[in-house]
């Protein structure tokens, strides 16, 4: 079994509050911050099995300024996320001039996330940290994570459900739904069965984690212009319906969380609420042809090839054995920045900044958030071996580099096999996602946070 009172709390249950702060800090004198860690830190650090508040995880260079310099065998994290932008754009395809300064770089050592219910308990939590370690360290930035309001509870800025679909953990997750595929520890935890890495480890890194952390602004007014301004045209919906179908297919999910694989033509709250359904689909489809397997090679009239939730988990579209389960990750994000106000809606142009504060954590960050970024959502050909030749990238998160994207199958009447008339394609005029910037961390567990602080 896994030992859950000594991994940090966010990275198999997420920190489930609904206010969350990122206190990203540079480390000034590191025998003050060990020795505050080890006395006064670790005490308020949430594990597994408390789920409350306080978690802290450390950049490369923070774990070299703190003495700490094994090599914890993840190429993607001693570079930095800058460097995966900065050398290399084809990579993450972040263009290098959204990110803010404050990521740009490899300043940041460390980031606390303080959660709560409240905003006053994470101020009277931040100030308690601030006290304890002094001009230990210095805030470089910080971003105010919250659940959105009324019925909007769990739902992203765009206004689709999120926090649907997480894999399951051998040993952890009790009871395993319908649908959800179970993977070993080692996906998500550094030496734990199934660490693909599991050799190169230090000791003191078992049952920590890889957090990948990105700032991705939301630009909502624009997206949801670009809906009302294209809706699917078709026959027996409304123009709103038309908008509306649109939005689903280019998430694979409605606004309710129900799929459009099992409910393509119209939202479904019943079924989205159901956690013995919502998550209980693959992309296969019950052969109709002669020419057995032939069809979910073309047939897009449920869900789109491209929707995102397809390309970030493609649910059987690849060959079987081909290691779809090695490129899972848990996600624990929330949204930042406020509602969109009247006047950025009635002017359909963003002037207040929101977005995802996304984290994912992962044994290895190539094989999970980059190869997600990189192989799949930014591909204009995956998923691989369908009839379509230019699918598109991601029509959520995807990004040729900011400027417009063709996506095909988003519309449904699109079924035919000469797939390749671009005429059907719904062009995108620019991301509606940006990259605001990010870094990668290590969240040891408490055994690997004393031995930081004994380092
Ligand atoms: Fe995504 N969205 O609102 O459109 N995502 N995502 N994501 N995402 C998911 O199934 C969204 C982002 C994954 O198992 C849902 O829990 C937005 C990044 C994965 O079927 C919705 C942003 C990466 C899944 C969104 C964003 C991923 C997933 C459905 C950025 C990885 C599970 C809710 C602003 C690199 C897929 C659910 C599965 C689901 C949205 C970012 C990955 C609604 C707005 C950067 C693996």
């Amino acid at each position: 079994a896994l030992d859950t009172d000594n991994i940090q709390s966010d990275i198999l249950i997420g920190m489930q509050k609904n206010e969350e702060l990122f206190y990203f800090f540079g480390v000034k004198d590191a025998a003050t911050f060990k020795s505050k860690l080890a006395s006064d830190i670790l005490p308020l650090i949430t594990t597994t099995t408390e789920v409350s508040a306080d978690f802290s995880t450390f950049s490369n260079t923070g774990l070299i300024a703190l003495g700490m310099t094994d090599d914890l065998g993840d190429f993607n994290f001693v570079q930095g996320q800058f460097a995966d932008v900065h050398n290399q754009t084809v990579l993450i395809g972040d263009n290098p001039s959204t990110w803010d300064a404050s990521f740009a770089g490899t300043q940041i050592h460390g980031v606390f996330i303080l959660a709560s219910d409240t905003a006053a308990n994470i101020n009277t939590e931040l100030a308690n940290i601030q006290s304890i370690l002094g001009a230990s360290i210095v805030e470089i930035e910080s971003l105010q994570g919250a659940a959105r309001p009324g019925d909007q509870q769990g739902h992203e800025h765009f206004g689709f459900m999120d926090g649907i679909s997480q894999p399951a953990v051998n040993g952890f997750t009790n009871p395993v739904l319908p649908g959800q595929t179970s993977v070993d520890p080692g996906t998500f935890l550094v030496g734990e069965i199934g660490d693909p890495n599991l050799d190169a480890r230090p000791a003191w890194a078992k049952d920590g984690s890889f957090l990948v952390f990105r700032k991705l602004q939301q630009l909502v007014p624009e997206f949801s212009q670009f809906l009302t301004d294209h809706p699917l045209d078709v026959p027996s919906l409304t123009p709103a319906e038309g908008s509306e179908l649109l939005g689903a297919r280019m998430v694979g999910r409605w606004k309710s969380g129900a799929p459009v694989f099992l409910s393509p033509t119209h939202d479904d709250p019943v079924l989205a609420a159901d956690p013995t359904r919502n998550n209980n689909f693959t992309y296969l489809i019950a052969d109709a042809l002669p020419d057995p397997g032939t069809e979910n090679h073309f047939n897009q009239t449920n869900c789109p090839f491209g929707a995102h939730i397809r390309k970030v988990h493609p649910r059987g579209d690849l060959q079987p054995g081909s290691g779809e389960e090695t490129h899972f990750i848990i996600r624990s994000s929330i949204p930042y920045g406020p509602e969109v106000t009247a006047a950025e809606a009635a002017a359909n142009t963003t002037s207040v900044d929101r977005g995802l504060a996304f984290v994912s954590y992962q044994a290895n960050i190539f094989n999970g958030f980059m190869f997600l970024q990189n192989v799949w959502i930014n591909s204009i050909v995956f998923p691989f071996g369908k009839v379509d030749p230019t699918i598109g990238v991601d029509p959520i998160i995807g990004t040729l580099g900011g400027g417009p994207k063709n996506i095909s199958g988003l519309d449904p009447a699109v079924f035919d096999l000469d797939q390749s008339d671009v005429s059907h394609d719904v062009v995108e005029p620019r991301d509606f996602v940006v990259s605001r910037g990010g870094e990668y961390f290590f969240s040891p567990s408490l055994t690997g946070l004393s031995a930081i602080a004994a380092a």
